[in-house]
């Protein structure tokens, strides 16, 4: 008998735990999972009715957005009242201390009848507006029913990226605002906008308009897979399609998507590649180069064999030059100079780059690589802004204030944050996004290659746990790139990074002890229907998942 009992207690105390530990996960279709998150079965019932109080004129723009949202979802607004109203339902807005600058956490809390936001900044404010429209019903109805909940939320990390190469394909700026959108529905706060590559120039320059003319323009592009021979040489046997390929961002394009990403409150990294990956700027200034060219844009994949002279002291000044335009368009603390895959074979035979090592007592290429970043450092640092670079940046040592992307791997990372430099985590695996995310290829779009799946995605952990406390902190996030090499198309975009954004969103945003990939496939399939209405194109391998 005793043993009946504790077999049924048994029982009973696993059907609890698994109620009390599934139920408030399940339901709600929250991508990232919200820190703190409590529901009952009761709703508000939003209809035309309901006021929304705008207790401050500080709040005018979270209200013109709910009440823009509400008309273009349900086709009515609310009524704006300045005092609380005495019945009736209502939304209000508050801060309790305003304090300026980008606070990220929030408050939602939903009874029958009162929505109330509340947050220290605006960013909150925006990111309680994005969970609230999360759980908002997707049908049109005079009476939309609401969840009562009580969340309480704040990000794990303050980097939480997302990349996307516009060089070797170019997307309109529609498009990257729809990314923005994306980005912003997941609670991402960088969107770093790979604008310079060999294949393409894509950010006009006053001072140099040939860099878009000329290095805007690549005359054709590679079909499919390209072929190498033995001593990695691409080979004859390379298809090419025959047309002429570009598309570049006005300054004024530019000002407009950095406004348009500061309103959902996404900073804009740009990237400028140096000394590498600069094929389509020396197309159009040779004289920046080693051999004095000439060059045509980049019409295949992988790296050139030209880069920027590091011997000419006019490559800084054009360098220079560039990144300051560059600085006055984006407001963000940080600008990207790639550094990246710098082959150094021209500086081996460049009398005027081996004159530089010598001079400056540099020792190998190495060594002038890192006093090229350096240099241009602290250029930067003399404007008010700091540089990030890929990891290659560590070679030759690390210039004095940067900041590193860990994409070769974690390594990179883990030795910059040893050194107290500040580090975002991107390794390709799993956050390079142009990579496979299914086994079976054949029913894939063509990819770079890689294997990324949705599941290693969420797994992920940014900071390496071996490390020390002191050490953890310079890991400011992580996020994922988006190389398009063979993603030719928008739509591909969203196939390539949706899900799986949505599964790096919640590796950013929820504390690690809330993570569980069952329950986010659960909450995934709940948040699909929102995909669909958006009409985005994203990969559905997660709907046969149990
Ligand atoms: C490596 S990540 C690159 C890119 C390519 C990408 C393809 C990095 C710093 N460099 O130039 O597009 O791989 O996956």
């Amino acid at each position: 008998m005793k043993r009946i009992l504790f077999i049924v207690a048994c029982f009973l105390f696993s059907i609890v735990g698994v109620a009390q530990k599934q139920t408030p996960l399940k339901s709600l279709p929250l991508i990232p999972l919200p820190k703190d998150v409590k529901w009952s079965n009761d709703h508000f019932i939003l209809s035309s009715q309901t006021k929304i109080v705008l207790m401050s004129d500080a709040f005018k723009p979270e209200v013109d957005y709910i009440n823009n949202y509400f008309k273009a979802n349900y086709g009515f607004e609310l009524a704006t009242v300045l005092v609380l109203p005495s019945d009736g339902n209502y939304i209000l807005i508050s801060r309790p201390d305003f304090e300026a600058g980008w606070l990220e956490n929030y408050e939602l809390n939903i009874n029958q009848n009162q929505i109330f936001i509340v947050a220290e900044g605006n960013a909150g404010l925006f990111y309680a507006i994005q969970t609230l429209q999360q759980i908002l019903p997707l049908e049109k109805s005079p009476e939309i029913k609401i969840p009562c909940v009580q969340i309480k939320d704040a990000p794990r990390y303050k980097w939480r990226g997302m990349h996307l190469d516009c060089s070797r394909h170019f997307f309109t700026k529609d498009e990257v605002k729809k990314y923005i959108d994306y980005l912003a529905m997941y609670k991402f706060n960088v969107f770093h906008w790979h604008l310079v590559d060999d294949q393409g120039w894509r950010i006009e320059i006053k001072k140099y308009p040939l860099l878009t003319s000329i290095g805007g323009t690549r005359k054709e592009t590679i079909i499919g897979k390209a072929v190498w021979n033995k001593d990695g040489t691409p080979s004859k046997d390379n298809k090419y399609d025959g047309i002429a390929y570009g598309g570049f961002y006005t300054q004024n394009d530019i000002k407009e998507i950095v406004a348009y990403a500061q309103s959902k409150y996404i900073t804009v990294l740009p990237e400028i590649e140096m000394p590498g990956h600069s094929l389509a700027a020396l197309a159009a200034y040779p004289q920046f180069s080693c051999t004095g060219g000439s060059f045509e844009t980049f019409t295949r994949w992988g790296v050139s064999d030209d880069v920027y002279c590091a011997g000419r002291d006019e490559t800084f000044s054009f360098l220079e030059d560039i990144l300051t335009e560059v600085m006055e368009l984006f407001p963000g603390k940080y600008i990207h100079i790639g550094g990246d895959e710098c082959l150094k074979d021209r500086w081996k035979a460049c009398p005027k780059c081996q004159q530089r090592i010598s001079v400056e007592k540099l020792k190998t290429e190495e060594g002038l690589q890192s006093y090229f970043i350096t240099r241009i450092e602290k250029f930067v640092n003399s404007r008010g802004k700091q540089i990030i670079g890929w990891d290659e940046i560590l070679e030759g040592g690390l210039a004095p204030n940067a900041a590193l992307m860990s994409w070769r791997g974690v390594k990179g990372g883990i030795e910059a944050a040893k050194q107290k430099h500040n580090v975002v985590m991107s390794p390709g695996k799993p956050c390079y996004f142009d990579h496979y995310q299914s086994k079976d290829k054949t029913k894939e779009p063509l990819a770079i290659g890689g294997f990324n799946p949705l599941d290693s995605v969420y797994a992920y952990n940014p900071t390496p746990t071996f490390l020390n406390a002191g050490e953890s902190e310079f890991i400011m996030g992580a996020q994922a790139n988006v190389w398009t090499e063979y993603i030719t198309s928008f739509a591909q975009v969203e196939y390539m990074s949706m899900p799986r954004m949505a599964a790096l969103s919640e590796v950013l945003w929820t504390p690690t002890e809330k993570k569980n990939y069952k329950d986010f496939i659960i909450r995934l399939k709940l948040h699909a229907p929102a995909l669909d209405k958006l009409g985005v194109n994203y990969a559905k391998h997660f709907k046969s998942l149990k």
